[in-house]
């Protein structure tokens, strides 16, 4: 089992990972589909409800792609404790559909916040002699660099050499283009500030089927808004938050094909990237209730 009063290292998680598989082999399926830069296994968990069929459709989660944000991968690694050690609660959302975690996508950033500078955003790839990394939602292939990206390789949202330049986003991608067809809800975990966000990020032109997905993300702001009185903004990247292509949301809906593809800002702690550890259980149980909602929704839906 993992605690949720503490924020774990790559290796804790990966461990975690490994431990569930071994409980709960027909259940829970570990592989390792590639590694980091810096060669971390980045670890992927597939949990099924055991019943031995194929093919099902998937709700995709991950998280980390922003190594400072540590609440995401806490979250992620809470919902893989609800569909997995809570099982009997959660069957249902297990019943058509399987889940697919990636609960740390950048896991060289999110140790280089553990160990050297806790504000770090990017990869860890060097760029040239000074400047390291590079923003992984600003680095797929989907009107890439067009908006709200950087060129300049020690900023931020440096977008990259290349579209997919890091061997992190390669990996994201592979993963959603081999769920193309079966993959219905791509949720992507960041924070912070209280955002359930849908494409684009990269116009303020909304998709055909925006209505659709605009369902499923309020249906998740109301039960949160039920469950503990927290208001989170619904709407998409452009007209709610900034625009900003070749983020991975965009990437799964428009290229992958997503239907629903939602991008979940969690609450802010302390200078909004650090919640204290007592607020970690509070908050990725508070997102529970959201996610919940939306996957019950894809689920009727889709
Ligand atoms: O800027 C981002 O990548 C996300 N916000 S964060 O503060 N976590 O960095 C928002 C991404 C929304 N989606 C797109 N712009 N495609
Ligand atoms: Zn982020």
């Amino acid at each position: 089992s993992i605690s949720f009063t503490a924020f774990h290292r790559h290796a804790e998680i990966n461990a975690y990972l490994d431990e569930l598989a071994k409980a709960y082999p027909s259940r829970v399926t570990v592989t390792t589909p590639g590694q980091s830069y810096e060669n971390r296994d980045l670890k992927l968990i597939t949990i099924t409800n055991g019943d031995g069929k194929t093919g099902k459709k998937v709700i995709f989660l991950d998280a980390g792609i922003h190594a400072r944000e540590w609440i995401a991968p806490a979250e992620a690694l809470y919902v893989i404790y609800q569909l997995v050690e809570n099982f009997a609660a959660n069957s249902a959302l297990l019943k058509d559909y399987d889940w697919v975690i990636l609960p740390v996508v950048n896991p060289d950033g999110y140790e280089y916040t553990h160990t050297s500078t806790r504000m770090w955003r990017k990869t860890r790839k060097p760029v040239s002699s000074s400047c390291y990394g590079t923003d992984a939602n600003r680095n797929f292939d989907y009107h890439w660099g067009e908006v709200g990206a950087s060129s300049y390789s020690c900023a931020d949202t440096f977008k990259g050499e290349t579209a997919f330049s890091e061997p992190e986003t390669q990996l994201v991608r592979d993963l959603l283009l081999g769920y193309k067809g079966r993959g219905k809800f791509y949720l992507t975990l960041h924070s912070y500030g209280n955002y359930l966000l849908y494409p684009y990020g990269w116009t303020s032109a909304l998709p055909t089927t925006w209505r659709d997905i605009d369902a499923v993300a309020q249906a998740g702001a109301d039960a949160i808004k039920s469950g503990t009185g927290t208001k989170y903004t619904v709407g998409s990247s452009t007209n709610v938050l900034y625009a900003a292509a070749g983020g991975s949301d965009d990437y799964a809906f428009a290229v992958a094909e997503f239907p629903i593809s939602i991008t979940m800002e969690l609450p802010a702690g302390g200078t909004g990237f650090d919640p204290t550890t007592a607020q970690i259980l509070p908050y990725v149980s508070e997102t529970w209730l959201g996610i919940k909602a939306m996957a019950q929704k894809v689920i009727e839906e889709f």
